[in-house]
């Protein structure tokens, strides 16, 4: 049950295998949170998790009608458990990145007149010209890539210009695919959507712009300037500045709800619609990142989030506009030798037991005697790079280390490896820095304490089951103060803190200065 009514913020999130949405009250709390799973709830779409692979093994696409019913069933879920929507202030959300839906001529019709009578899949079922999107998992789009990073002078100069490389999942090189596969079907297409842009227009009843942030996942907007690079547009397909529309900064109100949430489930018709982003930036909002601090989450693969005041973009990593911040910008670095890495030495080195890893990193020292090793057993994304590669104290290759250095040179070496890659985005530790960590190793403290060492920065745990749905809620406290220009930070002073997890150890910032340069030397 809803409970009593409560003033609140809604924060959406239209991930890969769901909806979910968490309603904030005013004191920040989460009160009532639901979702709908794609698999299970709609399963006459016959998706798995949420999405068809398709047969070329590339192409990867989810339903759009899918998820628009979606919307439908959690819409309806909550109005059965007596949520009280008139109590909305406003709301916003995420969209998993980079996925695109495209409105066919006369869609914007449709939505500026919806009935109330009839749920939403009904009357949008003719509105899209591609009825599968493409998704972020897609990566069928290489040629276009090469075709892109050809027109604009290299794969560096398309990163200096938007903030990354040309990659497969990118959307302009999604919608240069369309383009040149389906001519007729881009044609008919009035307007491009992100997932979030499109999601932000379900509830608008009009097309929403596409935020700063989440446009930066494109291949296509000059992240300086936050204007499209007219390059890079036509580069990818014709007329595509008027489909996409004008990006606009990710705490802007795009306008008040539509009618048909007003009058079939009691919206309050004042409610605002704060811009939609993508979900790693509503994840940073969500874990209330600042200037200087950086989030790790320690998964089946290691992905980073940074702020950054003054990004470098390089070949390997992501950089965003900022979500909450329009001067500032976040860094997004994935890494696949992650957790999977981890276990296998556990294995090897540890007898299967996380307990006995433990024992090791305790019964060493910081800096492994100047012993250090890079663990890639699959193709590593940052950098390019396979295999272990293992060096003495002498900076000698070896072929193995004993089973505690071995165990020590694993983490230190996979977080020495972040903090060189996130430098080398532009990021520097502050003397304010916090390290945010979550995921399945953030629940084992010594391997805690390795990445307080290497960052010379406390580390602090946080759940980020719900963040990128949290942090939407708490972008849309931020955009109705925003007019007052509210710093984010002070909109969510209140809400529930981090715990801190440990400090690093005396000593760890000299050892910096005198140990680690030298892995920089050994490019990796
Ligand atoms: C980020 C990316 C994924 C999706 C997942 O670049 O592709 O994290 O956003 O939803």
């Amino acid at each position: 049950m809803a409970g009593p009514a409560r003033r609140c913020c809604l924060g959406w999130d239209f991930s890969t295998q769901q909806v979910k949405v968490v309603a904030v009250g005013a004191d920040l709390n989460v009160f009532y949170e639901d979702s709908v799973h794609f698999d299970r709830d709609l399963p006459q779409f016959g998706t798995q998790g949420g999405v068809h692979i398709h047969k070329d093994g590339l192409t990867v696409t989810s339903p759009v009608l899918m998820w628009v019913q979606a919307l439908d069933i959690i819409l309806e879920k909550m109005k059965a458990s007596g949520f009280d929507f008139s109590q909305i202030l406003a709301l916003s959300g995420a969209g998993q990145q980079h996925g695109s839906v495209y409105w066919k001529a006369g869609a914007s019709r449709a939505l500026t007149s919806l009935s109330p009578d009839l749920p939403l899949h009904q009357q949008l079922e003719a509105c899209f010209s591609i009825s599968d999107s493409p998704v972020w998992m897609d990566s069928s789009t290489t040629a276009q890539c090469r075709q892109l990073e050809a027109t604009m002078g290299g794969a560096q100069a398309l990163s200096c210009l938007t903030g990354s490389r040309a990659y497969e999942r990118f959307t302009g090189n999604q919608i240069a695919k369309i383009f040149q596969e389906s001519p007729e079907a881009y044609s008919l297409t009035e307007r491009i959507s992100l997932v979030s842009s499109f999601a932000a227009s379900l509830f608008l009843g009009s097309y929403s712009s596409i935020d700063y942030s989440d446009g930066s996942g494109m291949n296509l907007l000059q992240i300086c300037d936050k204007v499209w690079s007219q390059a890079c547009l036509s580069a990818c397909a014709p007329d595509l500045e008027e489909k996409l529309g004008r990006p606009v900064p990710s705490s802007s109100v795009v306008g008040t709800i539509s009618s048909y949430y007003v009058q079939r489930y009691g919206f309050h018709p004042g409610c605002q619609v704060v811009a939609f982003t993508g979900d790693n930036p509503a994840s940073l909002a969500g874990m209330r990142l600042e200037e200087g601090d950086i989030a790790v989450s320690l998964g089946t693969s290691d992905t980073l989030f940074l702020w950054l005041r003054e990004p470098t973009p390089s070949l390997e990593g992501h950089i965003f506009c900022n979500p909450v911040d329009p001067q500032h910008y976040m860094a997004l670095l994935c890494f696949k030798n992650g957790s999977l890495m981890r276990e296998r030495i556990r294995d090897e080195s540890a007898s299967c037991s996380w307990s006995e890893f433990s024992k090791a990193l305790r019964a060493t020292e910081m800096g492994n005697g100047g012993n250090l090793g890079f663990y890639f057993d699959v193709m590593e994304i940052t950098p390019e790079i396979i295999g272990r590669h293992r060096f003495n104290a002498e900076n000698r290759e070896v072929s193995a280390f004993p089973r505690h250095v071995e165990i020590r040179a694993l983490i230190e070496g996979q977080f020495m490896a972040k903090r060189i890659h996130a430098e080398g985005l532009g990021y520097r530790v502050m003397p304010k820095t916090k390290i945010l960590a979550t995921g399945g190793a953030s629940h084992n403290r010594d391997i805690l304490q390795v990445l307080a060492d290497v960052f010379d920065a406390p580390v602090y745990v946080t759940d980020t089951a719900n963040s990128a749905c949290v942090g939407s809620a708490y972008r849309a406290f931020h955009g109705l103060a925003a007019g007052a220009a509210v710093p984010f930070a002070d909109v969510v002073k209140l809400a529930p803190q981090p715990r801190l997890a440990v400090t690093p150890t005396p000593g760890a910032a000299q050892l910096d200065a005198v140990g680690r340069p030298s892995i920089v030397t050994k490019d990796v």
